[in-house]
């Protein structure tokens, strides 16, 4: 490149910042890329020249990232993750660039309506939910904190399904992100690496005469990789993320092709292709599929593979792999990359068992993401067999290891081994990822307090005894630069007239705002700044879903995944209890409320799709009924996801973070919401606890069993049905539903969601009814006291500044991948 002409000039058409660069290269690539005149172009000929007007003033910075930190030989961190939910890029890019307000300017200039561009962004949805949004949130701060990083993951050619609500049910469609193109991404169809499945291993004699295993793998695909710039926050740092696509090795085998099996030959290239194709839903039942084993080990052995190729550029051997790289482990997903790297290490560079343990154990670090039994992932011993059978052999040599190890120190205590060993021999036998993570890693760590100590205390006790250092806490953030300084422009004005433009980069300067709790003039600009996006939300519900909301009333707001035990349905039950009340009395003095759902439910989980449809029916019927006069409204948006999400957390004046205790490892939707300046009704689960203590008990609605309570109920043998009898609001409240109104008379459409309650109950909804119930009164009367609300939700803004994603990475750099900032200037 050259310096003179291109970097540093600000008239460049395709590097410049300039208002008239910027403008020429839109008109340029609209012209060269799309082929388009200004008067013949669609919003999406618009959108693509935007895109790749903003995508060129990146990519200098990339590459000048990649020269430095290859010049430095810097220490790496690898976020290895088989999900990433990265939301729209061009707006954010614009405001990571800086030229949010210039891109404004030109728009008007043009003619173009920039609100109608990002619009057309098709999200790449390439997560699920909390824990591919936080892989996300990562990837931002670790740029904008100029740590030199890879994000490594999958290049899903379907993403998160579409959902839409069809008769008040959830509706899964394909998710077609790619196709209209994706400007963002660059692929490398020279950067692939072999990755072999199935087979068999053999015995043989090395050169120095000793006996090794090799693998004879039966069937060997390709991964490419496509590479995605992800620029840190007014920096020049440019990170990588590299997404893997799954190719043929050729397309078709010759040799079944002369045996006549052409047919035979294409499908092991649709095999080989499939591994890519969809991301797989959480929260199914049933999760032991072969597909998304495949998965796994596919991104991880073409992420370890390039990690290798980085290292060999410089060093002449992988003596030192683990002080260039610190590997972090998102959940167990990519946990099977402890045997591939103990494989590539001992298989493919002759490494001994010990060497190679030694770099192993000292590259990976592992994040625990749910204590739920049935998201802890296994993978039966005949599966791994089937398709890794390499992997097999090396995990029941490290196990052997281990345990011997471990026998050593407890002697006789088998039933203690037994918990520990990797491979669980309780029925079929299988392979527990989350034991070999652990035993595999420097560092473990869970995603907040409380659920750093119940990793200790239960799930992964006996390892916490044998190994207390390798335990962390890092509690989850959220970057504050997506979620508020790009969502919200109102709060943005304020913030920066307060705390200056930076206060994006130091969420901790928010407590500026400490200052004017109790100014009355500002509360008026708070409250208008609340309002309007309100009004905005009140916009895109009527557009949605047909629903006129009022915007001066109370919006309490629940967004995420729909699961029993998130208890979207105790939301529902309250709802339904105020319906009840209201009927009975309708002059019942209550501060009229908007409630809003969103989310969407794994397409096999039955009740979860039920909550849907009854939340859907509850509405249907109370937002038409005339007694009501608008007290209550219920809204199901559909299709929640990181785009819609966006003007979502703003309008919110109530946040329900309501899940059985000890359920939800952190929560991320929390944090969005209470630095937009909602208050939280929450249990003290997750990251509700800190951030409760964060912004002061008295500015947080909590209530609910704690985790010893739950403990306790259950011990003492929990009988919902006892509950209901005791409890007549309670017992009414489901007689209603009951009685088919909310269902058109259908008497059985909602049994098995009461009948579950009422009789099972596995998430104590109904213990927590009436504490739920009574916590949603004083909501109700705090919001009438406008002034005080006002307080309590600028000090929750001005309390935030812990749950900065920024915060969250300078703890792992810190405590766990041991890393130091490498500065990119052009
Ligand atoms: C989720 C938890 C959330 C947490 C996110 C991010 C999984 C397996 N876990 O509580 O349920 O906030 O991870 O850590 O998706």
């Amino acid at each position: 490149m050259n310096d003179d002409t291109r970097v540093n000039n600000d008239e460049h058409t395709r590097t410049g910042l300039s208002l008239e660069a910027l403008k020429r290269a839109f008109l340029d690539n609209l012209f060269y890329i799309q082929a388009r005149f200004p008067d013949v172009a669609t919003e999406h000929d618009r959108y693509m020249a935007a895109a790749y007007t903003v995508r060129e003033r990146m990519l200098e910075r990339w590459i000048k990232t990649a020269k430095t930190y290859k010049e430095n030989e810097a220490r790496t961190v690898c976020y290895l993750s088989a999900e990433f939910l990265l939301g729209p890029h061009l707006n954010n890019n614009l405001i990571n660039l800086d030229i949010a307000d210039k891109v404004e300017v030109a728009a008007k200039d043009l003619d173009l309506d920039l609100e109608a561009i990002f619009e057309q962004e098709v999200e790449p949805g390439l997560g699920n939910g909390g824990l591919g949004r936080l892989a996300a949130c990562y990837l931002d701060s670790l740029a904008t904190l100029q740590i030199p990083a890879i994000g490594y993951g999958i290049r899903y050619e379907f993403g998160i399904f579409d959902q839409v609500i069809e008769h008040g049910w959830q509706v899964e469609k394909s998710d077609l992100w790619l196709r209209n193109g994706n400007p963002w991404e660059i692929i490398r169809p020279k950067l692939r690496f072999s990755v072999g499945f199935g087979g068999h291993t053999e015995l043989f004699a090395d050169k120095h005469n000793q006996t090794r295993s090799r693998w004879v793998p039966e069937l060997v695909v390709n991964g490419v990789a496509y590479d995605t710039p992800i620029l840190g926050y007014q920096v020049d740092n440019t990170n990588l993320l590299r997404l893997w696509s799954a190719e043929a090795t050729a397309s078709f085998d010759f040799d079944s092709f002369n045996k006549g099996d052409y047919y035979g030959a294409i499908n092991e290239k649709v095999i080989a292709e499939n591994i890519s194709k969809v991301l797989y839903p959480n929260d199914e039942p049933e999760a032991g599929k072969e597909l998304r084993l495949r998965q796994q080990y596919f991104f991880v052995s073409c992420s370890l593979q390039d990690m290798i190729r980085l290292h060999l550029r410089h060093k002449a051997n992988l003596d030192n792999f683990h002080h260039k790289f610190a590997a972090q482990l998102n959940d167990t997903h990519p946990a099977i990359a402890v045997a591939e790297l103990m494989r590539l290490l001992i298989d493919i560079y002759g490494y001994s068992w010990k060497s190679a343990w030694h770099i192993t154990r000292n590259t990976f670090a592992y994040t625990n993401h749910t204590l739920l039994p049935e998201a802890l992932e296994t993978w039966s011993v005949k599966l791994l067999n089937k398709l890794l059978p390499r992997h097999l052999e090396i995990i029941y040599e490290i196990n052997g290891h281990f345990l011997d190890e471990m026998r050593t120190r407890y002697p006789f205590d088998h039933a203690r081994i037994a918990r520990l060993s990797i491979i669980a021999e309780e029925g079929e036998r299988r392979v527990r990822m989350a034991n070999l993570a652990t035993v595999g890693s420097f560092a473990v760590n869970g995603v907040a307090a409380l659920h750093t100590e119940l990793l200790k205390t239960t799930v992964m006790k006996d390892f916490y005894e044998i190994w207390p250092d390798k335990f962390h806490n890092v509690t989850n953030g959220v970057t504050p630069r997506r979620f508020v300084r790009m969502s919200n422009t109102g709060l943005n004005e304020i913030l920066c007239d307060l705390a200056g433009p930076d206060w994006a980069k130091n969420l901790s300067c928010l407590e500026v705002l400490e200052k004017y709790a109790d100014d009355t003039s500002f509360h008026s600009h708070w409250q208008s700044m609340k309002l309007t996006a309100k009004q905005r939300l009140s916009k895109i519900i009527k557009k949605q879903t047909g629903i006129s909301v009022d915007p001066n009333s109370m919006f309490d707001i629940q967004v995420k995944r729909i699961h029993e035990y998130k208890r979207q349905h105790l939301n529902a039950l309250h709802i339904v209890t105020l319906y009840h009340q209201l009927k009975k009395n309708p002059e019942m003095d209550i501060s009229p409320r908007t409630f809003v759902f969103g989310g969407k439910a794994a397409p096999g989980y039955f009740m979860a799709k039920l909550i849907i449809k009854f939340i859907t029916s509850i509405g249907a019927v109370i937002n038409n009924d005339p007694q009501i006069k608008d007290k209550l409204k219920i809204v199901f948006l559909p299709d929640f996801n990181v785009k819609h999400a966006q003007p979502i957390y703003p309008a919110a004046d109530i946040s329900e973070q309501i899940s059985l205790a000890g359920k939800e490892a952190s929560g991320t939707g929390n944090m969005k919401f209470s630095m937009n300046g909602a208050l939280t009704i929450g249990t003290l689960d997750g990251a509700n606890v800190e951030i409760r203590d964060e912004v002061g008990h008295e500015n947080f609605f909590v209530f609910g069993m704690t985790v010893d309570d739950v403990k306790r109920k259950l011990n003492d043998g929990y009988r919902p049905q006892d509950v209901v009898d005791q409890n007549a609001t309670l017992s009414e409240t489901i007689d209603l539903i009951n009685s088919g109104i909310f269902s058109h008379g259908d008497l059985k459409l909602f049994r098995p969601l009461v009948d579950s309650l009422v009789y099972q109950d596995p998430y104590l909804v109904l213990a927590d009814y009436q504490s739920y119930v009574e916590c949603q009164q004083q909501v109700d009367s705090a919001y009438k006291d406008t002034e005080h609300w006002n307080r309590m939700s600028i000090l929750n803004v001005a309390r935030m500044g812990k749950f900065s994603s920024d915060r969250s990475i300078r703890d792992y750099c810190k405590n766990i991948w041991k890393v130091e900032p490498t500065p990119v200037s052009l």
